[in-house]
Protein backbone atom coordinates (compact mmCIF):
# COMPACT_ATOMS: atom_id res chain seq x y z
CA UNK A 1 0.00 0.00 0.00
CA UNK A 2 1.53 3.52 -1.27
CA UNK A 3 0.12 6.81 -1.30
CA UNK A 4 -3.14 5.06 -3.17
CA UNK A 5 -6.03 4.69 -1.09
CA UNK A 6 -7.79 1.21 -2.00
CA UNK A 7 -10.85 -0.61 -1.27
CA UNK A 8 -9.26 -3.68 -0.14
CA UNK A 9 -9.26 -4.75 3.61
CA UNK A 10 -5.84 -4.55 4.94
CA UNK A 11 -5.03 -7.57 7.50
CA UNK A 12 -1.61 -8.17 9.97
CA UNK A 13 1.23 -9.10 9.15
CA UNK A 14 1.84 -12.78 11.04
CA UNK A 15 4.80 -15.05 10.93
CA UNK A 16 5.92 -13.63 7.27
CA UNK A 17 2.13 -13.70 6.30
CA UNK A 18 -0.67 -11.14 5.46
CA UNK A 19 -4.24 -12.36 6.89
CA UNK A 20 -7.02 -11.80 4.45
CA UNK A 21 -9.97 -12.85 6.95
CA UNK A 22 -11.44 -10.75 9.84
CA UNK A 23 -14.75 -10.14 11.68
CA UNK A 24 -14.39 -6.91 12.10
CA UNK A 25 -12.83 -4.34 10.31
CA UNK A 26 -12.00 -0.08 11.16
CA UNK A 27 -11.27 2.64 9.67
CA UNK A 28 -8.17 5.19 9.22
CA UNK A 29 -9.46 8.83 8.63
CA UNK A 30 -7.50 12.06 8.09
CA UNK A 31 -8.44 14.16 10.81
CA UNK A 32 -8.17 17.56 8.54
CA UNK A 33 -10.94 16.65 6.37
CA UNK A 34 -12.59 13.67 7.86
CA UNK A 35 -12.18 11.18 4.75
CA UNK A 36 -11.33 7.57 4.82
CA UNK A 37 -8.17 6.79 4.14
CA UNK A 38 -8.08 2.90 4.58
CA UNK A 39 -10.03 0.02 6.00
CA UNK A 40 -8.25 -2.71 7.97
CA UNK A 41 -8.66 -6.40 10.02
CA UNK A 42 -9.57 -4.83 14.11
CA UNK A 43 -7.49 -7.81 15.94
CA UNK A 44 -8.62 -10.37 18.65
CA UNK A 45 -6.68 -12.22 20.94
CA UNK A 46 -6.41 -15.18 18.37
CA UNK A 47 -4.80 -13.00 16.16
CA UNK A 48 -2.11 -11.95 18.84
CA UNK A 49 -2.45 -15.68 19.77
CA UNK A 50 -1.32 -16.42 16.33
CA UNK A 51 1.40 -13.24 16.25
CA UNK A 52 2.95 -14.52 19.57
CA UNK A 53 3.21 -18.88 18.32
CA UNK A 54 5.15 -16.67 15.46
CA UNK A 55 7.36 -14.77 16.91
CA UNK A 56 8.09 -17.44 19.43
CA UNK A 57 8.77 -20.35 16.69
CA UNK A 58 11.29 -17.58 14.85
CA UNK A 59 13.26 -16.99 17.68
CA UNK A 60 15.72 -19.49 18.22
CA UNK A 61 17.23 -18.98 14.91
CA UNK A 62 17.15 -15.40 14.78
CA UNK A 63 19.08 -14.94 18.01
CA UNK A 64 21.43 -17.48 16.36
CA UNK A 65 22.39 -14.80 13.86
CA UNK A 66 25.44 -12.66 14.64
CA UNK A 67 24.39 -8.83 15.78
CA UNK A 68 26.02 -7.76 12.00
CA UNK A 69 23.63 -10.27 10.37
CA UNK A 70 20.58 -9.00 12.00
CA UNK A 71 21.34 -5.30 11.84
CA UNK A 72 21.78 -6.08 8.11
CA UNK A 73 17.52 -6.20 7.54
CA UNK A 74 17.34 -2.57 9.61
CA UNK A 75 20.06 -0.83 7.28
CA UNK A 76 17.92 -1.90 4.38
CA UNK A 77 14.80 -0.38 6.27
CA UNK A 78 16.76 2.84 7.06
CA UNK A 79 17.57 3.20 3.06
CA UNK A 80 13.78 2.92 2.58
CA UNK A 81 12.83 5.35 5.21
CA UNK A 82 15.55 7.71 3.74
CA UNK A 83 14.57 7.34 -0.31
CA UNK A 84 10.78 7.75 0.93
CA UNK A 85 11.23 10.68 3.11
CA UNK A 86 8.76 12.43 1.61
CA UNK A 87 6.03 10.52 0.75
CA UNK A 88 6.22 8.66 3.79
CA UNK A 89 6.13 12.26 5.34
CA UNK A 90 3.07 12.65 3.66
CA UNK A 91 1.35 9.60 4.41
CA UNK A 92 1.86 10.76 8.28
CA UNK A 93 0.89 13.89 8.05
CA UNK A 94 -2.57 12.60 6.23
CA UNK A 95 -3.65 10.15 8.79
CA UNK A 96 -2.41 11.92 11.82
CA UNK A 97 -2.56 15.58 11.22
CA UNK A 98 0.87 16.99 11.69
CA UNK A 99 1.80 19.80 9.54
CA UNK A 100 3.72 18.65 6.72
CA UNK A 101 7.57 19.43 8.18
CA UNK A 102 6.34 17.27 11.48
CA UNK A 103 5.24 14.56 9.01
CA UNK A 104 8.89 14.17 7.24
CA UNK A 105 10.29 14.94 10.80
CA UNK A 106 8.53 11.77 12.57
CA UNK A 107 10.14 10.12 9.23
CA UNK A 108 13.76 11.62 10.24
CA UNK A 109 13.30 10.86 14.14
CA UNK A 110 12.63 7.02 12.83
CA UNK A 111 15.98 6.35 10.97
CA UNK A 112 18.08 8.00 13.31
CA UNK A 113 16.85 5.54 15.69
CA UNK A 114 16.94 2.53 13.09
CA UNK A 115 21.11 4.22 12.33
CA UNK A 116 21.86 3.97 16.20
CA UNK A 117 20.67 0.83 16.64
CA UNK A 118 21.79 -1.35 13.72
CA UNK A 119 25.45 0.89 14.19
CA UNK A 120 25.11 -0.20 17.85
CA UNK A 121 25.45 -4.09 16.37
CA UNK A 122 29.80 -3.03 15.84
CA UNK A 123 29.78 -1.84 19.26
CA UNK A 124 30.85 -3.96 22.53
CA UNK A 125 27.73 -5.26 24.41
CA UNK A 126 29.09 -6.28 27.36
CA UNK A 127 31.76 -5.78 30.18
CA UNK A 128 34.76 -7.04 31.41
CA UNK A 129 34.90 -7.41 35.29
CA UNK A 130 37.71 -7.27 37.28
CA UNK A 131 37.88 -10.81 39.18
CA UNK A 132 38.53 -11.01 42.93
CA UNK A 133 40.95 -14.04 41.74
CA UNK A 134 43.75 -14.35 39.82
CA UNK A 135 43.26 -16.47 36.75
CA UNK A 136 39.77 -15.96 36.37
CA UNK A 137 37.96 -13.77 33.56
CA UNK A 138 34.76 -12.86 34.70
CA UNK A 139 32.36 -10.85 32.09
CA UNK A 140 29.02 -9.40 31.87
CA UNK A 141 27.36 -10.78 28.65
CA UNK A 142 24.04 -9.80 27.24
CA UNK A 143 21.53 -12.42 26.07
CA UNK A 144 17.87 -11.14 24.42
CA UNK A 145 15.33 -12.11 26.32
CA UNK A 146 12.69 -13.63 23.81
CA UNK A 147 9.41 -11.79 22.57
CA UNK A 148 9.10 -8.32 22.78
CA UNK A 149 5.66 -6.91 22.76
CA UNK A 150 5.50 -3.24 21.26
CA UNK A 151 2.47 -1.07 21.83
CA UNK A 152 2.51 2.12 20.62
CA UNK A 153 0.68 5.74 20.27
CA UNK A 154 -1.11 7.68 17.22
CA UNK A 155 1.54 10.97 18.07
CA UNK A 156 4.55 9.77 16.62
CA UNK A 157 3.59 6.86 14.27
CA UNK A 158 7.09 6.00 12.14
CA UNK A 159 9.09 7.07 15.40
CA UNK A 160 7.87 5.57 18.12
CA UNK A 161 7.50 2.15 16.56
CA UNK A 162 11.41 1.84 15.65
CA UNK A 163 12.24 3.68 19.23
CA UNK A 164 10.97 0.32 20.43
CA UNK A 165 11.42 -2.35 17.36
CA UNK A 166 14.72 -1.81 16.27
CA UNK A 167 16.39 -2.21 19.59
CA UNK A 168 14.68 -4.90 20.18
CA UNK A 169 15.32 -6.83 17.09
CA UNK A 170 19.21 -5.92 16.55
CA UNK A 171 19.43 -7.34 19.99
CA UNK A 172 18.19 -10.55 18.69
CA UNK A 173 14.41 -10.77 19.87
CA UNK A 174 11.14 -11.14 18.14
CA UNK A 175 8.39 -8.77 18.34
CA UNK A 176 4.92 -8.35 18.03
CA UNK A 177 3.60 -5.12 17.22
CA UNK A 178 0.51 -3.10 17.80
CA UNK A 179 0.28 0.16 16.17
CA UNK A 180 -2.06 2.99 17.48
CA UNK A 181 -5.88 2.64 16.16
CA UNK A 182 -5.42 5.91 14.86
CA UNK A 183 -2.64 5.59 12.56
CA UNK A 184 -2.90 2.42 10.90
CA UNK A 185 -1.82 3.23 7.46
CA UNK A 186 1.46 3.78 9.12
CA UNK A 187 1.56 0.70 10.43
CA UNK A 188 0.45 -1.20 7.45
CA UNK A 189 3.98 0.64 5.38
CA UNK A 190 6.27 0.20 8.28
CA UNK A 191 5.06 -4.09 7.98
CA UNK A 192 5.22 -3.63 4.33
CA UNK A 193 9.10 -2.47 4.97
CA UNK A 194 9.99 -5.59 7.54
CA UNK A 195 8.40 -7.59 4.48
CA UNK A 196 10.68 -6.12 1.55
CA UNK A 197 13.60 -6.38 3.62
CA UNK A 198 13.39 -10.21 3.82
CA UNK A 199 13.08 -10.17 7.92
CA UNK A 200 13.08 -14.10 8.76
CA UNK A 201 9.31 -15.16 8.49
CA UNK A 202 8.03 -14.97 12.59
CA UNK A 203 10.72 -12.38 13.65
CA UNK A 204 8.93 -9.45 13.29
CA UNK A 205 4.60 -9.37 13.47
CA UNK A 206 1.94 -6.95 13.21
CA UNK A 207 -1.26 -7.33 14.67
CA UNK A 208 -3.79 -3.94 14.16
CA UNK A 209 -6.38 -2.94 16.29
CA UNK A 210 -7.71 -1.24 19.80
CA UNK A 211 -7.14 -1.41 22.71
CA UNK A 212 -8.49 -5.10 23.33
CA UNK A 213 -6.00 -6.46 21.61
CA UNK A 214 -3.02 -4.38 23.57
CA UNK A 215 -4.02 -6.03 26.54
CA UNK A 216 -4.11 -9.35 24.62
CA UNK A 217 -0.33 -9.03 24.16
CA UNK A 218 0.64 -7.38 27.10
CA UNK A 219 -1.41 -9.81 29.03
CA UNK A 220 0.38 -12.70 27.17
CA UNK A 221 2.69 -15.16 29.32
CA UNK A 222 4.29 -15.96 26.41
CA UNK A 223 5.91 -12.12 26.42
CA UNK A 224 9.10 -11.36 27.52
CA UNK A 225 8.78 -7.76 27.66
CA UNK A 226 6.42 -4.73 26.70
CA UNK A 227 7.27 -1.40 25.60
CA UNK A 228 4.33 0.85 25.74
CA UNK A 229 4.47 4.39 25.10
CA UNK A 230 0.72 6.53 25.18
CA UNK A 231 -1.46 7.17 28.26
CA UNK A 232 -0.51 7.12 32.02
CA UNK A 233 -3.53 4.93 32.65
CA UNK A 234 -2.75 2.02 30.09
CA UNK A 235 0.85 2.60 31.12
CA UNK A 236 0.04 2.07 34.63
CA UNK A 237 -2.08 -0.61 34.23
CA UNK A 238 0.74 -2.75 31.83
CA UNK A 239 3.30 -1.74 34.49
CA UNK A 240 1.32 -2.69 37.30
CA UNK A 241 0.40 -5.98 35.86
CA UNK A 242 3.58 -7.31 34.47
CA UNK A 243 5.05 -6.08 37.96
CA UNK A 244 3.56 -9.13 39.29
CA UNK A 245 5.15 -11.82 36.65
CA UNK A 246 8.05 -12.81 37.90
CA UNK A 247 10.34 -12.91 34.79
CA UNK A 248 8.45 -10.35 32.44
CA UNK A 249 9.82 -6.61 32.34
CA UNK A 250 7.70 -3.54 31.31
CA UNK A 251 9.59 -0.34 30.03
CA UNK A 252 6.44 2.64 29.69
CA UNK A 253 7.03 6.28 28.76
CA UNK A 254 3.91 7.94 29.51
CA UNK A 255 2.03 10.98 29.32
CA UNK A 256 3.35 14.83 31.15
CA UNK A 257 1.82 18.26 32.33
CA UNK A 258 5.10 19.88 31.42
CA UNK A 259 6.43 23.30 32.22
CA UNK A 260 8.68 25.89 31.29
CA UNK A 261 9.82 28.16 33.76
CA UNK A 262 10.77 31.64 32.52
CA UNK A 263 13.15 33.64 35.21
CA UNK A 264 13.24 37.67 35.87
CA UNK A 265 16.29 38.20 33.72
CA UNK A 266 15.43 35.59 30.98
CA UNK A 267 15.97 36.30 27.12
CA UNK A 268 11.95 37.35 26.96
CA UNK A 269 12.34 36.95 22.63
CA UNK A 270 13.86 33.15 23.52
CA UNK A 271 11.11 32.92 26.24
CA UNK A 272 7.92 33.75 23.73
CA UNK A 273 9.20 31.73 21.18
CA UNK A 274 10.13 28.63 23.34
CA UNK A 275 6.82 28.63 24.76
CA UNK A 276 4.96 29.10 21.77
CA UNK A 277 6.56 25.94 19.83
CA UNK A 278 6.24 23.88 23.03
CA UNK A 279 2.46 24.80 23.66
CA UNK A 280 1.46 25.00 20.22
CA UNK A 281 3.30 23.09 17.67
CA UNK A 282 1.46 19.81 16.89
CA UNK A 283 -1.83 21.24 18.67
CA UNK A 284 -0.29 20.38 21.34
CA UNK A 285 0.13 16.96 20.81
CA UNK A 286 3.60 15.95 21.77
CA UNK A 287 4.96 14.12 25.10
CA UNK A 288 6.74 16.85 25.83
CA UNK A 289 4.36 19.89 24.85
CA UNK A 290 3.95 22.29 27.69
CA UNK A 291 0.77 22.94 29.43
CA UNK A 292 2.35 25.34 32.28
CA UNK A 293 4.49 28.67 31.64
CA UNK A 294 5.87 29.46 35.20
CA UNK A 295 6.84 32.98 34.57
CA UNK A 296 8.61 35.19 37.43
CA UNK A 297 6.51 38.19 38.42
CA UNK A 298 9.24 40.71 37.56
CA UNK A 299 8.91 39.45 33.22
CA UNK A 300 5.34 38.58 33.62
CA UNK A 301 3.06 41.13 32.44
CA UNK A 302 5.29 41.49 28.96
CA UNK A 303 5.60 38.30 28.84
CA UNK A 304 1.86 37.13 28.98
CA UNK A 305 0.93 40.18 26.83
CA UNK A 306 3.97 39.08 24.05
CA UNK A 307 2.84 35.46 24.39
CA UNK A 308 -1.25 35.96 24.62
CA UNK A 309 -0.65 38.41 20.94
CA UNK A 310 0.88 35.61 19.15
CA UNK A 311 -1.98 32.80 20.43
CA UNK A 312 -4.39 35.24 19.46
CA UNK A 313 -2.81 35.26 15.56
CA UNK A 314 -1.86 31.67 15.38
CA UNK A 315 -3.54 30.25 11.91
CA UNK A 316 -4.59 26.57 11.86
CA UNK A 317 -3.69 25.60 8.68
CA UNK A 318 -4.08 22.58 5.72
CA UNK A 319 -1.19 20.12 7.34
CA UNK A 320 -0.05 19.25 3.66
CA UNK A 321 1.21 22.84 3.39
CA UNK A 322 4.82 23.81 4.10
CA UNK A 323 3.99 26.67 5.83
CA UNK A 324 0.71 25.34 7.88
CA UNK A 325 1.81 26.14 11.67
CA UNK A 326 -0.50 23.96 13.24
CA UNK A 327 -2.97 21.42 11.83
CA UNK A 328 -5.86 19.64 13.81
CA UNK A 329 -6.42 17.62 16.72
CA UNK A 330 -5.86 13.54 15.82
CA UNK A 331 -9.62 12.34 16.26
CA UNK A 332 -13.42 13.86 17.69
CA UNK A 333 -13.30 12.00 20.96
CA UNK A 334 -9.53 13.86 21.47
CA UNK A 335 -11.77 17.17 20.37
CA UNK A 336 -13.86 16.12 23.21
CA UNK A 337 -11.22 15.77 26.15
CA UNK A 338 -9.26 19.45 24.68
CA UNK A 339 -12.83 20.66 25.24
CA UNK A 340 -13.11 19.29 28.65
CA UNK A 341 -9.85 20.32 30.14
CA UNK A 342 -10.90 24.37 28.87
CA UNK A 343 -14.08 23.62 31.06
CA UNK A 344 -12.54 22.33 33.66
CA UNK A 345 -10.09 25.51 33.75
CA UNK A 346 -12.75 27.79 33.78
CA UNK A 347 -14.91 25.69 36.53
CA UNK A 348 -11.44 26.07 38.85
CA UNK A 349 -11.55 29.92 38.54
CA UNK A 350 -9.23 30.29 35.33
CA UNK A 351 -9.15 34.21 33.79
CA UNK A 352 -9.28 32.95 30.19
CA UNK A 353 -6.67 35.10 27.83
CA UNK A 354 -7.38 33.45 24.80
CA UNK A 355 -10.38 31.34 23.75
CA UNK A 356 -10.18 29.89 20.26
CA UNK A 357 -11.11 26.63 20.85
CA UNK A 358 -14.27 26.90 18.61
CA UNK A 359 -12.59 28.15 15.53
CA UNK A 360 -14.97 30.31 12.93
CA UNK A 361 -15.41 28.82 9.82
CA UNK A 362 -13.34 31.36 8.13
CA UNK A 363 -9.91 30.23 9.60
CA UNK A 364 -10.63 26.67 8.63
CA UNK A 365 -8.75 26.42 5.81
CA UNK A 366 -11.28 25.49 2.34
CA UNK A 367 -12.58 21.84 1.89
CA UNK A 368 -11.33 20.72 5.36
CA UNK A 369 -14.83 21.61 7.15
CA UNK A 370 -15.34 17.95 8.34
CA UNK A 371 -11.77 18.09 10.55
CA UNK A 372 -11.06 17.82 13.81
CA UNK A 373 -9.67 21.79 14.13
CA UNK A 374 -9.26 23.45 17.53
CA UNK A 375 -7.46 26.94 17.99
CA UNK A 376 -5.28 27.89 21.22
CA UNK A 377 -6.63 28.48 25.22
CA UNK A 378 -4.83 29.81 27.34
CA UNK A 379 -5.59 31.30 30.98
CA UNK A 380 -4.25 32.65 33.96
CA UNK A 381 -4.65 31.23 37.53
CA UNK A 382 -3.67 31.86 40.90
CA UNK A 383 -1.75 28.37 41.65
CA UNK A 384 -2.98 26.13 43.56
CA UNK A 385 -1.42 22.44 44.72
CA UNK A 386 -4.29 20.83 43.70
CA UNK A 387 -5.93 22.21 41.01
CA UNK A 388 -7.10 19.57 38.43
CA UNK A 389 -6.37 21.70 35.54
CA UNK A 390 -2.56 22.41 36.32
CA UNK A 391 -2.37 18.08 37.31
CA UNK A 392 -4.05 16.48 34.26
CA UNK A 393 -2.54 15.76 30.90
CA UNK A 394 -4.71 17.75 28.02
CA UNK A 395 -2.52 16.77 25.36
CA UNK A 396 -3.56 20.00 22.99
CA UNK A 397 -3.26 23.62 22.58
CA UNK A 398 -4.15 24.35 26.34
CA UNK A 399 -1.65 26.27 28.35
CA UNK A 400 -1.98 27.95 31.52
CA UNK A 401 0.11 30.81 32.54
CA UNK A 402 1.11 31.19 36.37
CA UNK A 403 3.25 33.34 37.98
CA UNK A 404 5.78 32.83 40.89
CA UNK A 405 7.59 35.13 43.02
CA UNK A 406 10.99 34.69 45.36
CA UNK A 407 13.57 32.36 43.56
CA UNK A 408 14.17 29.99 41.62
CA UNK A 409 13.56 27.56 44.91
CA UNK A 410 9.68 28.83 44.55
CA UNK A 411 9.44 28.14 40.83
CA UNK A 412 10.75 24.65 41.25
CA UNK A 413 8.07 23.80 43.86
CA UNK A 414 5.43 24.64 41.56
CA UNK A 415 7.33 23.18 38.30
CA UNK A 416 7.51 19.77 40.30
CA UNK A 417 3.63 20.05 42.12
CA UNK A 418 2.53 17.77 39.40
CA UNK A 419 1.66 13.89 39.69
CA UNK A 420 3.81 13.87 36.40
CA UNK A 421 7.90 14.59 35.70
CA UNK A 422 8.47 13.80 31.50
CA UNK A 423 10.09 17.27 30.01
CA UNK A 424 10.44 20.95 31.38
CA UNK A 425 12.50 23.78 30.32
CA UNK A 426 14.06 26.87 31.72
CA UNK A 427 14.65 30.00 30.29
CA UNK A 428 17.39 32.20 32.06
CA UNK A 429 20.60 33.78 31.41
CA UNK A 430 21.23 32.80 35.44
CA UNK A 431 23.23 29.48 35.65
CA UNK A 432 22.76 29.51 39.35
CA UNK A 433 19.53 29.22 38.31
CA UNK A 434 19.79 26.79 35.52
CA UNK A 435 21.96 24.24 37.59
CA UNK A 436 19.30 24.65 40.63
CA UNK A 437 16.63 23.86 37.88
CA UNK A 438 18.97 21.13 36.48
CA UNK A 439 19.44 19.25 39.69
CA UNK A 440 16.01 19.40 41.61
CA UNK A 441 13.38 19.44 38.60
CA UNK A 442 11.88 16.41 38.40
CA UNK A 443 12.10 15.63 34.79
CA UNK A 444 13.10 12.56 32.58
CA UNK A 445 13.93 15.55 29.48
CA UNK A 446 15.09 18.73 30.46
CA UNK A 447 15.74 21.85 28.20
CA UNK A 448 17.53 24.83 29.40
CA UNK A 449 17.24 27.89 26.64
CA UNK A 450 15.65 26.20 24.12
CA UNK A 451 11.84 24.90 23.33
CA UNK A 452 10.74 21.83 25.01
CA UNK A 453 10.17 20.18 21.70
CA UNK A 454 11.99 17.11 20.76
CA UNK A 455 14.25 14.96 21.66
CA UNK A 456 18.12 13.05 20.08
CA UNK A 457 17.66 9.88 19.74
CA UNK A 458 20.77 8.11 21.74
CA UNK A 459 19.31 10.35 24.50
CA UNK A 460 17.12 8.06 27.21
CA UNK A 461 13.83 9.22 26.62
CA UNK A 462 11.52 8.64 30.12
CA UNK A 463 10.13 9.98 32.86
CA UNK A 464 9.96 10.13 36.60
CA UNK A 465 6.72 9.72 38.89
CA UNK A 466 3.52 9.19 36.70
CA UNK A 467 5.49 9.54 33.55
CA UNK A 468 7.47 6.66 33.20
CA UNK A 469 8.52 3.15 34.99
CA UNK A 470 11.60 3.12 32.64
CA UNK A 471 12.88 4.30 29.10
CA UNK A 472 11.28 1.89 25.94
CA UNK A 473 14.14 3.35 23.67
CA UNK A 474 17.47 4.13 22.94
CA UNK A 475 20.13 2.80 25.14
CA UNK A 476 18.33 2.65 28.30
CA UNK A 477 15.73 -0.32 26.49
CA UNK A 478 18.39 -2.39 25.77
CA UNK A 479 18.32 -3.27 29.45
CA UNK A 480 14.81 -4.07 28.89
CA UNK A 481 14.89 -6.40 26.28
CA UNK A 482 18.24 -8.37 27.33
CA UNK A 483 19.44 -10.44 30.04
CA UNK A 484 22.82 -10.15 31.90
CA UNK A 485 24.61 -13.12 31.99
CA UNK A 486 27.59 -12.68 35.09
CA UNK A 487 29.81 -15.28 32.70
CA UNK A 488 33.42 -15.90 34.98
CA UNK A 489 35.99 -18.31 33.36
CA UNK A 490 38.89 -20.15 35.07
CA UNK A 491 41.97 -19.29 32.39
CA UNK A 492 44.40 -20.18 35.08
CA UNK A 493 47.73 -22.23 33.17
CA UNK A 494 48.08 -24.19 36.57
CA UNK A 495 45.56 -27.10 36.83
CA UNK A 496 45.21 -27.69 40.37
O1 LIG B 1 -3.49 6.51 24.56
P1 LIG B 1 -3.62 5.00 24.96
P2 LIG B 1 -4.37 7.35 23.51
C1 LIG B 1 -1.86 10.63 26.45
C2 LIG B 1 -2.59 11.91 26.03
C3 LIG B 1 -3.75 11.38 25.27
C4 LIG B 1 -4.09 10.15 26.09
C5 LIG B 1 -4.87 9.09 25.36
O2 LIG B 1 -3.03 12.59 27.16
O3 LIG B 1 -4.83 12.26 25.19
O4 LIG B 1 -2.84 9.64 26.47
O5 LIG B 1 -4.22 8.78 24.13
C6 LIG B 1 -3.06 0.80 23.28
N1 LIG B 1 -3.71 -2.52 27.15
N2 LIG B 1 -0.79 10.28 25.52
O6 LIG B 1 -5.79 6.96 23.53
O7 LIG B 1 -5.04 4.63 25.14
C7 LIG B 1 -3.73 1.62 22.20
O8 LIG B 1 -4.47 0.79 21.34
C8 LIG B 1 -2.74 -2.45 26.23
C9 LIG B 1 0.52 10.71 25.89
O9 LIG B 1 -3.67 7.23 22.22
O10 LIG B 1 -2.67 4.76 26.06
C10 LIG B 1 -2.52 2.32 21.56
O11 LIG B 1 -1.86 1.43 20.68
N3 LIG B 1 -2.71 -1.53 25.24
C11 LIG B 1 1.56 9.92 25.19
C12 LIG B 1 -1.62 2.59 22.77
O12 LIG B 1 -2.03 1.66 23.78
C13 LIG B 1 -3.70 -0.61 25.21
C14 LIG B 1 1.38 9.69 23.74
C15 LIG B 1 -1.75 4.02 23.32
O13 LIG B 1 -3.12 4.24 23.63
C16 LIG B 1 -4.74 -0.62 26.17
C17 LIG B 1 0.00 9.34 23.46
C18 LIG B 1 -4.72 -1.64 27.17
N4 LIG B 1 -5.65 -1.70 28.12
C19 LIG B 1 -1.01 9.65 24.34
N5 LIG B 1 -5.58 0.42 25.90
C20 LIG B 1 2.93 10.33 25.63
N6 LIG B 1 3.79 9.37 25.87
O14 LIG B 1 3.19 11.47 25.86
C21 LIG B 1 -5.07 1.06 24.83
N7 LIG B 1 -3.94 0.43 24.41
Amino acid sequence: MSQQITEQVHGHYIGGEWTDTAEETFESENPATGETLATFQRGTAADVDAALEAAEDAFDEWRSLSYIDRAEYLWDIYHELRERHEELGEIVSKECGKEISEGKADVTEAWHMVEWAAGNARHPHGDLVPSEVAGKDAYMRRKPRGVVGCITPWNFPVAIPFWHMAIALVEGNTVVWKPAEQTPWCGQIIAEMFEDAGIPDGVFNMVQGFGDAGAALSDDGRVDTVLFTGSAEVGHEIASKVGGEPGKLAACEMGGKNGIVITEEADLDLAVHSAVMSSFKTTGQRCVSSERLIVHEDVYDEFKERFVDIAEDIAVGDPLEEDTFMGPAIEAEHVEKISRHNDLAREEGATVLVDRFELEDSEIPDGHGDGHWVGPFVYEIDYESDLRCLNEECFGPHVALLEYSGDIEDAVDIHNDTPYGLAGAIISEDYRQINYFRDRADLGLAYANLPCIGAEVQLPFGGVKKSGNGYPSAREAIEAVTERTAWTLNNSTEIE
